[in-house]
């Protein structure tokens, strides 16, 4: 790709402003000429090739042009008899240096924005620039097309024309003709065909092959005199104040990134929004990287105005207050998760007059690679221990689903809901002990040894990165406990809770049906306190779960208990109820909240199932554990499709309630 740009013209109507220099050296802004400006953004755009002809003050101009220090190769052409003649000449004059390659032919006095140049540029067919949105101009260029074609380029016509401005690609089968044209034209001894427009040649080939591009509202004009000076540099500066607006979840940076961001600062001053940690949290994974690191990292990129914390997945908020002219976004939000997002910020675009601009989104493969490496670093034992504090501190709130093998865990893992814009899915994992047990096909009465329980987490863990919280029943001995508090932190688990019960142990929805014991204060205390004394990380946390509502003790019994056991270190309080009404939980949390209001507070409603997790908030719990509700629908389905082959004595009839193979394989990723 070669770029031709045409200077030898005399300027004269710029009146003293080309006393010295041409025109195209004019001043523009507080930093470009109208030719630095052209030549900047052709070297941005990876072109090394210009041929520029010359004339008045040609070697004022060869200096000025190499003072720039460009990576440009520039050809300079002068056009001797440029007083005498018009730009077709220096065309011809040029005619041995254009080579049989494609070309941006443009005039050195226009002046047009970078979004114009790139759609020319990106143009897969010749094109000149046009507008829809400007009136037919009197003097100037116009395009006649029909047919969605360019037939005709002069001043002189005004039927089914377009206002047109002197920039076009043209591909190299096109460019020869008109070429050819000129040549002809300049070769034909005629001298008026030496000072007439290059257009004049064009109109006269037949099958020209070149489409409107049209530039709409956008800048791209021609200076003539001051007056365009005046109007084209008002432009120019209003561009440069256009707030750009691009929001960023992302903890790695690619190329693709870079090259996105470098687009949208092209079109004014680009303010970044990183989504807050929560947010990032709420639909994808968790953020190798906190804000405040992303936020610095996204700071120190070129082009980078200033960057904001977008604290929601939607924009509206951060639209409303920066009221930015641009929102920049792939084009991958047209459909799919994101799509609610999009429409709301169009209409908040819509309400004040900014506008959207979507460029074509490409999945690199080398980020597929970057993000398994992050997934595979977040499930490392340290990392994943630590993120259940974490998520406590960033959400106040968070929810654990329970996971019973690698399958279940990477249910647990996978599952998102998009809602609203939004997306919701688990932040933990819940090892259960009921479910394990049942998984295995005994009962909950810690007869499934720790071994056993171990590599339950061990199939989990080796196929997910959440955080996890282990059903640790009573913890056994406190001279065995405090082994298991010391072997799960070394995996990796988060969280062990153990229950204030001792001998045998069955499961609490069993109630007062069964003879259970409830420990003593001050042993139950003492086994908190080892375990907290084993542990070798300030990660690993102990929760102290609370029977005595189960076994019908009472609140006072439930609260006395919650306060010795975080006062003996418990890193939180789970309380737990088989009513179907939870007052009874919201009654303890209440008083326990009244006294202490840091304490994390964990619930397993199974059975006060109708409390939505907003509500928990509301009333000061931390931790909602949907504990078996996996195990309790997968059960019911394998029973289901096994009578209906004993039934049918054949399989085809519960192929409808089978999952299809190719999504059973879906769920399961490859290495
Ligand atoms: C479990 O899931 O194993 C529990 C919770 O301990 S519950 O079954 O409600 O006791
Ligand atoms: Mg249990």
């Amino acid at each position: 790709m070669q770029v031709i740009i045409l200077n030898s013209g005399l300027g004269t109507r710029m009146g003293s402003l080309t006393s010295e220099h041409p025109k195209c050296m004019t001043v523009i802004s507080a930093t470009e000429t109208i030719l630095s400006r052209q030549l900047k953004m052709i070297a941005d755009a990876g072109i090394s090739e210009v041929i520029m002809t010359t004339g008045a003050f040609d070697s004022v101009l060869v200096n000025y042009c190499n003072s720039l220090d460009l990576p440009l190769h520039v050809t300079f052409v002068k056009n001797p008899v440029y007083d005498k003649t018009n730009y077709i000449y220096s065309i011809y004059c040029a005619k041995e240096y254009l080579k049989d390659d494609d070309v941006i032919l443009m005039h050195g006095d226009l002046v047009f924005e970078n979004t114009v140049f790139d759609d020319v540029l990106a143009s897969e067919t010749s094109c000149m620039t046009v507008s829809s949105a400007l009136e037919l101009p009197e003097k100037d260029f116009k395009a006649v097309i029909t047919d969605g074609k360019i037939q005709k380029v002069g001043i002189e016509f005004f039927n089914d024309a377009m206002a047109a401005q002197p920039l076009y690609k043209l591909l190299k089968d096109d460019w020869r003709k008109w070429l050819d044209a000129i040549i002809a034209f300049c070769e034909s001894g005629d001298e008026k065909k030496r000072k007439c427009y290059a257009e004049n040649a064009l109109n006269e080939i037949e099958d020209k092959n070149i489409v409107p591009l049209d530039f709409t509202d956008r800048l791209c004009a021609e200076i003539d005199n001051p007056e365009d000076l005046a109007v084209v540099s008002a432009r120019l500066k209003e561009i440069e104040n256009r707030k750009v607006y691009m929001c960023f979840s992302t903890d790695m940076i690619h190329s693709g990134h870079i090259a996105l961001i470098k687009k949208a600062a092209r079109l004014g001053k680009l303010i970044i929004g990183v989504l807050s940690d929560e947010a990032v949290v709420s639909y994808k994974r968790f953020p190798l990287l906190p804000f405040t690191e992303r936020k610095a990292m996204f700071e120190n990129i070129v082009g980078v105005y200033k960057v904001v914390e977008q604290k929601t997945l939607s924009y509206k908020e951060n639209l409303e207050t920066l009221k930015p002219d641009i929102v920049v976004h792939g084009d991958d939000w047209v459909s799919g998760f994101q799509k609610p997002i999009r429409d709301e910020v169009t209409s908040v675009l819509a309400s004040y007059g900014g506008r959207l601009v979507e460029y074509p989104y490409s999945y690199d493969e080398k980020y597929k690679e970057l993000e398994s490496r992050s997934r595979s670093e977040l499930s490392t034992p340290d990392m994943r221990r630590s993120r259940l504090r974490k998520a406590l501190a960033m959400k106040g709130t968070i929810t654990a689903m329970e996971a019973h093998s690698g399958l279940t865990g990477l249910i647990v893992e996978n599952t998102v809901v998009y809602e609203n814009g939004g997306a919701r899915q688990f932040d933990a994992m819940w090892v259960s002990s009921l479910c394990d047990s049942t998984a295995k096909g005994k009962p909950d009465i810690e007869l499934v040894d720790m071994s056993s329980r171990f590599r339950t987490i061990d199939d989990i863990m080796e196929v997910t990165t959440k955080p996890i919280i282990f059903d640790g029943d009573t913890g056994g001995l406190t001279e065995h406990f405090v082994y298991t508090v010391r072997t799960l932190e070394r995996m990796g688990v988060s969280m062990v809770i153990i229950e204030d019960k001792t001998g045998l142990k069955k499961n609490s929805l069993f109630g007062t049906e069964v003879k259970q014991t409830q420990a003593a204060i001050p042993d139950f205390c003492e086994k908190i306190r080892a375990g907290k004394k084993a542990q070798k990380t300030p990660d690993f946390m102990i929760c102290a779960r609370i029977e005595s509502l189960i076994l019908e003790q009472g609140m006072d019994d439930a609260l006395e208990r919650a306060f010795a056991f975080a006062e003996a270190g418990a890193d939180a309080i789970m309380i737990h109820s088989r009513k179907k009404d939870p007052a009874e939980i919201f009654e303890f949390v209440e008083k326990f909240r009244a006294k202490d209001s840091t304490t994390p507070v964990v619930v397993v409603p199974t059975s006060f199932n109708t409390v939505t997790e907003e509500e928990f908030k509301e009333r000061g719990v931390n931790i909602v554990i949907y504990a078996n509700q996996l195990t309790r629908t997968g059960f019911p389905a394998m029973q289901n499709a096994a009578k209906m082959i004993l039934e049918h004595h054949r399989a085809k009839e519960c192929d409808d309630i089978c999952m299809p193979f190719k999504d059973i394989i879906r769920l399961i990723p490859e290495e």
